[in-house]
């Protein structure tokens, strides 16, 4: 785990790092506020801070309330350990009502700050799967429709600012109610959970794939042309369909069927899905197994 260090003071500085690092922790060290933030907002910025109080540049108490305004509000969780001197009971109110999750007394005893640090590990790790429980679905630990919905307007939002291609595709599976009823309900689960790892295989690492519902997967693909996003997705029916499944109940045989739209502004979200849905209806109607536009 990464931590960043925003100390002014040298002597506290190389402590804390060499303490750090012995305990096993990356460190990024920085002896000015200003420094501080600009790294606790950059992309996979560290999630565990220890911060000084007082810092040229910007105060610990301001990169805290600026943490927990911006980056809090975009999904980012940090864990913030604020390191203040001795007696200054107001300053610790403050700094907690400012948003630090912790405090430190300075001169700190070493073991003091290695188990507060490991509490905020631990606080960042339950934070972790508590993000991925709500974002991924339980059977397939693909995102969930929620996480769909959020990537798709996320992808719609940079398709109008980039001026570029994005298409969507809506996969149900065939007949899946015949598997269901012939093999049992916990085969027809093994049966999802491998779809769900076949599709990926198809796909490139920006691609996004998500359980809809029951038996429907959707794949939005960025940057990709109507005709790119025929080959990708002929690829996966192609690939699902010669796959042997393997259950307890024996190994079963699949297709899958989809829709695919073309994202073109002022189209909503609800509309590209609504289009996809009736070209899905469509590929059903033409007999399954079957990509359809
Ligand atoms: P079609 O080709 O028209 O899509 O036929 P279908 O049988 O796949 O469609 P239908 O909508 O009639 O049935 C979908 C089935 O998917 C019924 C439902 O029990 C099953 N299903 C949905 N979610 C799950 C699940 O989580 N686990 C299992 N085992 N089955 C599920
Ligand atoms: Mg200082
Ligand atoms: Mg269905
Ligand atoms: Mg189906
Ligand atoms: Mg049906």
């Amino acid at each position: 785990m990464k931590v960043l260090i925003a100390e002014d003071d040298r002597t506290t500085q190389v402590m804390l790092e060499s303490l750090l690092r012995k305990w096993g922790y990356d460190t990024v060290v920085v002896s000015d506020g200003n420094h501080a933030w600009r790294i606790l907002s950059e992309e996979g910025a560290p999630s565990l801070a220890v911060i000084d109080w007082l810092m040229p540049g910007m105060e610990g108490t301001d990169i805290c309330r600026k943490v927990r305004e911006r980056n809090f509000k975009q999904g980012i969780y940090q864990y913030i350990i604020l390191l203040t001197v001795q007696g200054d009971q107001e300053d610790i109110v403050k700094g907690l009502e400012a948003g630090a999750d912790d405090y430190v007394i300075k001169p700190f005893d070493s073991q003091e700050l290695q188990m507060r640090l490991s509490v905020g590990k631990r606080i960042l790790d339950l934070q972790a799967k508590l993000a991925f429980s709500a974002s991924h679905d339980h059977l397939t630990r693909l995102l969930n429709r929620h996480a769909l919905f959020d990537r798709l307007s996320g992808e719609i939002a940079r398709a109008d600012r980039e001026d570029g291609p994005l298409m969507l595709a809506l996969l149900d599976l065939d007949h899946f109610k015949v598997v269901n009823d012939t093999y049992g309900h916990i085969a027809g689960d093994d049966v999802l959970r491998a779809i769900a790892k076949e599709i990926p295989r198809y796909l490139r690492p920006y691609d996004v794939v998500g359980r809809y519902g029951g038996e429907e997967f959707v794949v939005i693909l960025p940057g990709v042309s109507l005709d790119e996003a025929f080959i990708i997705m002929d690829r996966v029916r192609e690939g699902i369909s010669a796959k042997a499944i393997k259950t307890k109940e024996g190994t079963i045989n699949v297709t899958i069927s989809a829709g695919m739209a073309q994202y073109a502004p002022p189209m909503t979200m609800d509309d590209l899905i609504s289009q996809a849905d009736r070209a899905l209806y469509r590929a059903k109607d033409g007999g399954r197994n079957l990509i359809c536009y």
